[in-house]
């Protein structure tokens, strides 16, 4: 067929490309106001004029996204998919007029047509689609992917509520209200009504007589997934990738068997439920909780997402042997793994594979990290509700199982224990389907995210796995985080100075971020200094701008500012920081005004959600909002320290927080953060790091020197057996730490309003005190003064900060998605319009 249709030079000359020019960025704005809005010029507000710059900025986007999908199909190069059931992305105008190199020009346009673009951008929602850590990742390895130029994919689910709002109480208590963030028309999504799969659910499965593993999976529920592309545009490259989002909903507008025979309320229900699938983003971080419903959304975006995929291979007219050579699939964690056994599904039941076959082409398509090895975090469903949902995958996994086994059995002969401890079946009442198991015995390669959570990986949890398949299916690859969002579009001015100084355009160093390293000479330039310390000052005064004009505080922007934002967990510590933050308090009461005025003045910020059933974790938000209440409002003390909670913390309200930190706390349990990869984000914005050995920490150290970061704590290899003294051989707190049963006994006899309130969580560490607070109170309290010891002498602080930021380059994560590439997918980059 001829192509294009009509006339070619019509077409050709009607062809628009990325467009830079003032007067046509203006005239494309008015046009998107006067048409696709329907609105005028006369009542147009803020949001609107967001919104027609957002859809002007997607125009230029979609000519780089459709140049970029045309030149990947006819390259037919290998693919990675990366499927995530959280991709947190924040705000993206922003982004995106820095990726295109735009921002300028639309500043100007916006400027001409009466708005500034400053606002625009305070307009957008956050596109807050998952819990923390892990779905941040997600987002940065995709803005990664894209200025690498590698052909990537992102497949998730399009929750129509994200993450939920939170609101703090009087009291203090954390509040969740829906995040309805597609209220406002949605700039940055295309909605495929054409691109959808129908996925089923329930039914029955019978095996086949002739063997080969076979059946046929009927009857049941099927609901229909509807693509949504959200455009992901690589930094000063042509490259924009895709992360495509399902929908779920009815397969017809309602059931037509039901409707005839007069149940319409049936019918209508039937379709509530098949809309529910993508509703909402569970809010539980590290934790599993059985719910039908979530898993119903696991196998929904799984099965849609692959269906995709093997769609698009088969246009490439290759054999289905050839999957794993064009195809790679990572899971993000054990949420995906369901993909395992659909894959084995189609093999089998659709494309009549025989099962080594087919196995052998499963475990060489999919590649699993792991983010956690805190044992609530591990995923299990219980065998009746997978029998009940997924009649036929519950087959195939006792299918794998049994042949797993058997090799075990081989190699280990007679070893009972390993293989109950290997099997994807958890014995208990009721069964449980070990995903964590499922995940690594059918994918390529496994890996943690940073060196000692790798190491942890694979002498806990995966122990028996490293044992059998050997060593070399087991890696690391540390994480990373953008430099583009995380220092260019976050902390413009530091960005221009860096530029200014190495004399690189941003352009070249922002996609080579080990470039940083030429500042470490400047560290020595007084000048250089003191502009760089002018920079932090004026990011700690728009922070206090913005907490003044949100929340009404007056802050402190001569007192260091010390930072801890993540979710709240107990594992993560915050109980740690607000119980240094009574001390410090109760020192400061205890001693004369000429004392005190030697002090360093210091402010704390928290921020952070919980999950909502999370009970201690919110008893822990309580007590934080009460002691800030009371200290702020001390005459004595606040002016050497103050304390706020910041509520609803987000990925938007993280970009001005962490330009402002002087200090940042990184204080889980040794061995229990993965990673962390805010602990990044503030290093390479000049924040100094306190925290323990754990996670990317110790690799932060190392890269930066030991001397530029505050350690305390006990290390991982001492954990365990401090635990098992804890609770064979309980010392009180009174005894083991009287600094913290002073704190505690303080909170308890009521300083901070009615002290019984916070009797759970002040037992957490007097019983048990499973996070070790107790062991690790008195070098925290030592590590923090020292760090204000090191504030003290200004011109070295300066110093250790400009050092740190220098010494970053590994962080990135253009690094980390390139380790990906080259050592687990066999990805190479493919630029669109360099050949
Ligand atoms: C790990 F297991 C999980 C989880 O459920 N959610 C989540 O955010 C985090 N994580 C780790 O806790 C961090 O240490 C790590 O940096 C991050 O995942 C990304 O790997």
């Amino acid at each position: 067929e001829k192509w294009p249709r009509g006339d070619e030079t019509v077409w050709k000359t009607n062809m628009r490309g990325v467009d830079a020019d003032v007067g046509n960025i203006t005239k494309s704005v008015v046009n998107h106001v006067q048409t696709s809005l329907a609105r005028q010029a006369y009542n147009l507000d803020n949001l609107g004029a967001y919104q027609a710059a957002a859809l002007s900025v997607r125009d230029n986007m979609l000519v780089n996204w459709n140049e970029t999908q045309l030149h990947y199909t006819r390259k037919a190069p290998k693919r990675a998919y990366y499927l995530s059931l959280e991709f947190l992305m924040g705000r993206t105008l922003d982004n995106a007029l820095l990726n295109l190199d735009l921002k300028s020009q639309y500043k100007d346009g916006i400027n001409q047509l009466g708005f500034s673009l400053e606002d625009l951008l305070e307009e957008e929602r956050d596109a807050a689609l998952g819990n923390g850590g892990l779905g941040r990742l997600a987002a940065c390895y995709l803005d990664s992917s894209a200025s690498q130029d590698l052909p990537v994919w992102g497949y998730g689910l399009r929750y129509k509520y994200g993450i939920f709002q939170q609101l703090i109480s009087p009291e203090g208590n954390q509040l969740e209200a829906p995040d309805p963030w597609l209220d406002n028309q949605n700039p940055w999504e295309l909605p495929r009504i054409d691109v959808n799969y129908e996925v089923r659910f329930y039914g029955q499965s019978e095996r086949l007589p002739e063997g080969h593993g076979r059946a046929i999976w009927t009857g049941g529920q099927e609901v229909l997934a509807v693509a949504y592309d959200v455009m992901i545009p690589g930094c000063h490259t042509r490259n924009t990738n895709n992360l495509r989002l399902w929908e779920s909903k009815p397969k017809r507008g309602f059931d037509l068997n039901s409707f005839n025979a007069g149940n319409y309320e049936g019918a209508v229900e039937s379709s509530n439920s098949a809309a529910a699938i993508t509703s909402v983003l569970y809010p539980n971080d590290h934790t599993t909780f059985g719910k039908e419903l979530r898993l119903k959304q696991q196998y929904f975006w799984t099965a849609a997402s692959l269906a995709d995929i093997i769609r698009r291979f088969k246009n490439l007219g290759k054999s289905i042997n050839e999957f794993p050579d064009y195809v790679a699939i990572q899971l993000n964690d054990t949420h995906p793994t369901l993909a395992i056994p659909e894959l084995m599904r189609i093999l089998l039941d659709e494309e009549d594979l025989d099962w080594n076959f087919a196995w052998q082409i499963v475990t060489n398509v999919f590649f699993f990290t792991n983010h956690t090895v805190l044992p609530e975090a591990l995923e299990k469903w219980p065998v009746p509700l997978m029998e009940h949902i997924l009649p036929r995958h519950m087959q195939i996994i006792y299918d794998i199982n049994m042949i797993f086994l058997q090799a075990v059995e081989k190699k280990f002969p007679g070893d009972r224990e390993r293989l109950a401890r290997m099997s994807l079946i958890e014995e208990g009442f009721p069964k449980q389907v070990r995903m964590a198991n499922l995940a690594c015995i059918g994918s390529r390669r496994i890996n943690g995210v940073a060196e000692l959570h790798s190491q942890l990986v694979q002498t806990t949890i995966l122990k028996d796995f490293v044992e059998f398949f050997g060593v070399s299916k087991f890696g690391n690859v540390t994480n990373g985080i953008t430099p583009r969002r995380w220092l260019d579009q976050c902390n413009p001015e530091l960005s221009k100075l860096i530029s200014s100084t190495l004399k690189i355009d941003k352009s070249v160093w922002l996609k080579d971020l080990y470039k940083l390293k030429g500042l470490v000479k400047f560290a020595e330039d007084k000048g250089f200094r003191a502009e760089w310390a002018a920079i932090k000052q004026r990011n700690k005064e728009r922070l206090a701008h913005h907490i003044e004009t949100t929340l009404g505080f007056t802050v402190n922007t001569n007192a260091m500012f010390d930072v801890q934002i993540k979710r709240l967990h107990e594992y993560k510590r915050q109980t740690l920081n607000i119980l240094g933050v009574v001390h410090r308090y109760l020192e400061l009461k205890a001693m004369t005004p000429a004392q005190r005025k030697k002090i360093n003045p210091k402010v704390v910020f928290f921020a952070g959600k919980a999950a909502p059933a999370y009970y201690i974790a919110k008893l822990t938000i309580r007590l934080i909002v009460n002691v800030a209440r009371v200290i702020n409002a001390d005459p004595e003390t606040k002016d050497y320290l103050s304390l706020y909670f910041l509520p609803d913390y987000s990925v938007s309200l993280a970009e001005v927080l962490i330009p402002a930190s002087d200090i940042s706390q990184h204080i889980s349990t040794a061995g229990t953060e993965a990673s962390g990869t805010s602990n990044m984000k503030f290093c390479l914005n000049g924040g100094l790091l306190v925290g323990t050995v754990d996670g990317a920490n110790i690799e932060i150290a190392e890269e930066v020197g030991e001397e530029n970061v505050f350690f305390f704590g006990h290390l991982t290899p001492a954990v365990e057996d401090l635990r098992y003294q804890h609770v064979y051989h309980p010392v009180p707190v009174d005894e083991a730490c009287p600094a913290l049963a002073n704190v505690l006994n303080q909170i308890s006899g009521g300083l901070f309003g009615d002290g019984g309130v916070y009797e759970p969580l002040v037992n957490t560490i007097r019983q048990g005190d499973y996070y070790l607070v107790t062991d690790d109170f008195d070098s925290y309290i030592r590590a923090l003064a020292m760090v204000d010891d090191a504030y003290m002498d200004r011109d070295e602080w300066v110093k250790k900060s400009i050092n740190t930021t220098a010494n970053m380059g590994k962080f990135s994560s253009d690094r980390a998605i390139m380790d990906y590439a080259q050592e687990y997918w066999n990805l190479e980059p493919i630029p669109v319009g360099k050949d």
